[in-house]
């Protein structure tokens, strides 16, 4: 079959036209106001980003290309026997905007598990990390290492023309994501001692290759759940913190190693991609106060109990969304059909029911409902992956997915350096004084 890198070489020609003719026609028109409470407010709802792979809907939530999750559920590519969506399909749809046949996401499988050796000296990274490093730590700091064999960074130092960019970070981007596994399930192993790395298999998918190295090989459905969680934490349009990290720093002419290592450590805060970490502990702890199952009273007080001592409840709001998350939803989905005695689901499900008036009552977020990391972390649990320190590293594993398919368009298309205007206060004051 035409392997993603001849398709991509066909349209590029066809989209660096497509957005000539937009800025031609469009160049000049505004999309509104920049207020002074947007510089102050974390630049909210300001549009000022590409991002070709997803766009988020406040009240629909993620598409992928235009496709909602239970699209890409039915549309994509399954494994033999599976119902889930395989990452690979994903990849191609975020690339190309066209959905891959079975042998085209099949030839990824392949192409990835035949570049997943990491470097000797990457290894040696990784053991060296005392276990008390955080999880994400480590993996920013080998991904980051991994700039020592970037294509890209040699290109560059070779003289390679601009037109050519896009050549050697797709090879970089391959290499990154198919990398992943090797450093995820090294750092897990490391990390929470249980024996030593077996080889990718060769004939096996990506996610199955992920969880053979964590351990979980042989639970059919794990290998499903990481199909789904891969998919669904893949993108989520261009300006949350990972994402537009990523943008920001290849904008730079950072290869794609650096710049994802950047991405991670964006996504390693808890209010961005470490909070499926942060609802666990916040799980453990409820639990530990009030029981496995206890009354929709006790969840209420313990939730205001959250709130009163200045905390956020993780899992909870959005920058964006103001629904439910179709992710959670997705997920919520995948717990009903797998596990739907669990106690630990149950109780995720309980405070699905309390939160919002809760968070409503308190009168200050504006999104009160449940964001993907609510619900990722106790399907995880379930299956046995218990360490909550490393949740965040198969959320940052699946990111990459997303941020390398933008940072291929943006050196296809010639974005050029990122480096937007600021003020300082009394610039501020100066400039609207008398208005
Ligand atoms: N619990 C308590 N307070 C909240 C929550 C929450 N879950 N969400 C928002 N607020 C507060 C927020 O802290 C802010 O307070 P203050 O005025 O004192 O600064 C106020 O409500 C207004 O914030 P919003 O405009 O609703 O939210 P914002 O866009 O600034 O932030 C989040 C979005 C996601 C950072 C915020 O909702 C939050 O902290 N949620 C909990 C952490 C979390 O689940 N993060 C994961 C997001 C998804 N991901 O993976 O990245
Ligand atoms: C994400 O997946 O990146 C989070 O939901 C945060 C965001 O979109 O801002």
């Amino acid at each position: 079959p035409q392997t993603l890198k001849e398709r991509l070489a066909e349209l590029i020609p066809k989209e660096i036209e497509n957005v000539k003719a937009i800025k031609a026609e469009h160049g000049k028109k505004a999309f509104g106001q920049v207020t002074v409470d947007q510089v102050y407010g974390g630049m909210r709802g300001l549009p000022a980003l590409l991002w070709d792979g997803s766009v988020l809907d406040a009240e629909e939530g993620i598409r992928f290309r235009g496709k909602t999750i239970p699209e890409c559920q039915a549309l994509l590519p399954k494994a033999p026997g599976g119902s889930e969506p395989l990452p690979e399909g994903l990849f191609w749809l975020l690339l190309t905007g066209e959905v891959p046949t079975e042998a085209q996401a099949k030839s990824l499988s392949e192409d990835w598990a035949a570049r997943a050796t990491l470097p000797e000296f990457v290894e040696e990274i990784i053991d060296r990390c005392p276990p008390t490093l955080h999880p994400m730590s480590q993996f920013s700091m080998a991904v980051t290492a991994l700039n020592h064999d970037s294509a890209f960074a040699k290109a560059y130092q070779e003289g390679i023309s601009k037109k050519e960019y896009w050549g050697p970070t797709f090879e970089d981007s391959m290499d990154l994501i198919a990398k992943l596994p090797n450093i995820a399930g090294r750092i897990y192993r490391n990390v929470f001692g249980s024996g030593k790395l077996p080889a990718i298999d060769k004939t096996k998918d990506y996610s199955y290759n992920l969880a053979n190295l964590l351990g979980f090989g042989d639970k059919e459905a794990f290998v499903e759940l990481l199909r789904l969680y891969i998919t669904i934490h893949s993108d989520h349009e261009g300006g949350n913190v990972s994402a537009h990290t990523g943008k920001l720093v290849g904008s730079a002419l950072s290869d794609p190693f650096l710049a994802f290592g950047a991405s991670l450590n964006g996504l390693a805060g808890p209010l961005h991609g470490l909070a499926n970490q942060e609802v666990l502990l916040w799980l453990m702890k409820m639990k530990s106060q009030v029981g496995e199952n206890p009354s929709d009273e006790k969840v209420k007080e313990y939730i205001w109990s959250t709130l009163n001592s200045g905390q956020v409840v993780p899992g909870y709001g959005h920058a964006v969304l103001r629904k439910t998350d179709p992710r959670y939803t997705a997920q919520r989905e995948f717990a009903q059909k797998h596990l739907p005695d669990d106690p630990m689901f149950k109780l995720v499900g309980k405070i699905y029911n309390i939160a919002p008036d809760v968070l409503l009552e308190a009168g200050k977020a504006k999104n009160p409902w449940p964001n993907v990391d609510a619900h990722s972390g106790v399907l995880l649990t379930y299956y046995g992956l218990t360490q909550m320190q490393f949740y965040t590293v198969l959320f940052g594993v699946s990111r990459a997915f997303g941020v390398a398919a933008q940072l291929i368009w943006d050196r296809a298309l010639g974005a050029p350096l990122e480096r937007p205007k600021s003020y300082s206060s009394e610039a501020i004051k100066k400039m609207f004084a008398n208005k």
